[in-house]
């Protein structure tokens, strides 16, 4: 008799169980960073932003459509090359991911974002800052931080006004960032009444930049402007050193992180790098980053190193996106997120324009002392 009872019991609580499951709503988030390679650092930077997204949702259980909403990341690698970046987005969209948040660098970004919105999968980057990638039209492109007219502008105008360059050299590494942001900067400087005294170009491997700076060297820079990433900036300032290169040295987004020091290897001045973060925030609202940033050492045990926060907002508007929308289905919720407006994030308040661009992005400015990042001013 008792022996009928358990089974009776445990066939009840398997169906109630059952039931339950297909309540859930699996709802699958793709991620896309250069998790190998030169800037492996930075992606796995940005994918752990994601990681600490999802967990957080999946604890604090979210509701879509009356369904209880199952995250799960499906995180890919493109290596920062643009090929394997759209083999990546293929990849997403045949999962059926319900939407995507990456990727890390703008010449992967732009040609992923065709994938995507043939697909009409919402993509989020939180850290491509070229502008041609939300000028395509596609109505499934978005991303949470400035863009590198705001950013590649403001940098050339503050290296006249108020490093007071008098001859300023700029640098690339040919890629949709790289150039993109160097060809800003340069306006820039023009703009603010100073003088480009060279323009050099290398590549994103690149290890030896000898004959480039030897170059500029001649023509006696006090500003060099490199636009690129970490992994090329490190060694480009151990160089210059060796080769008695004085001049303060300055970059994008790019540079800016927390693992810059270390790949210059000690050689960067106190105050001799100027950079800024395509986004930030100041007042009270620097708290919630603050926040972010402890919470985040303190799972992972390693530092930010620049746009894990925006990665962490980015999944959590799209989710909100979905909930308010009452479905992950990208056609459902789509609409929604084209009008997000006002949503309080740990990197400020996120609001969309027409092209899916930051409405008043925001700009930190920060330098290094003694191997550590410190910030100048928060600029819109
Ligand atoms: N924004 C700097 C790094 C990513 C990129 O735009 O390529």
């Amino acid at each position: 008799m008792q022996v009928k009872l358990n089974l009776v019991v445990g066939a009840v609580a398997a169906l109630l169980s059952g039931a339950a499951m297909s309540q859930d709503l699996v709802v699958k988030i793709g991620h896309v960073g250069p998790t190998s390679g030169a800037i492996a650092h930075l992606g796995k930077d940005n994918e752990l932003g994601a990681r600490l997204a999802i967990e957080e949702l999946n604890a604090k259980g979210v509701m879509i459509g009356g369904k209880k909403a199952k995250f799960e990341l499906l995180a890919e690698d493109d290596a920062g090359d643009p090929k394997q970046g759209t083999a990546a987005a293929q990849k997403l969209v045949d999962s059926k991911v319900n939407g995507v948040v990456g990727h890390l660098n703008s010449g992967t970004s732009i040609p992923a974002s065709k994938v995507y919105s043939d697909a009409g999968i919402p993509q989020i980057s939180p850290s491509a800052t070229n502008p041609k990638f939300t000028r395509n039209g596609y109505k499934t492109t978005f991303r949470v931080v400035a863009d590198d007219v705001h950013l590649g502008g403001t940098l050339g105008k503050y290296s006249v006004k108020e490093l007071h360059g008098k001859s300023i050299a700029v640098i690339d590494d040919r890629t949709a960032y790289g150039q993109g942001v160097a060809d800003e900067f340069e306006k820039g400087v023009k703009g603010a009444g100073g003088k480009v005294v060279g323009r050099e170009f290398t590549n994103d491997k690149a290890t030896d930049f000898t004959a480039i700076l030897t170059s500029l060297k001649g023509k006696k820079p006090d500003v060099v402007f490199f636009g690129g990433m970490d992994a090329v900036a490190g060694p480009m300032l151990r160089q210059m050193k060796q080769l008695g290169i004085e001049a303060k040295f300055m970059g994008g987004d790019g540079i800016c992180t927390g693992e810059l020091p270390k790949l210059a290897a000690g050689t960067m001045g106190d105050g001799q790098v100027v950079c800024a973060e395509a986004g930030g925030v100041e007042g009270e609202a620097k708290k919630s980053m603050d926040d972010f940033k402890a919470k985040f050492k303190s799972k992972f045990n390693v530092d930010v190193q620049i746009y894990a926060p925006y990665v962490y907002d980015a999944v959590n508007v799209m989710v909100a996106a979905m909930a308010k929308a009452g479905s992950a289905e990208p056609a459902k919720y789509l609409p929604v997120l084209a009008k997000t407006s006002g949503y309080k994030g740990v990197t400020g308040v996120i609001s969309f324009d027409e092209k899916g661009d930051i409405k008043n992005g925001a700009l930190t400015l920060y330098t290094y002392k003694g191997g550590a990042r410190e910030q100048l001013a928060v600029v819109r």
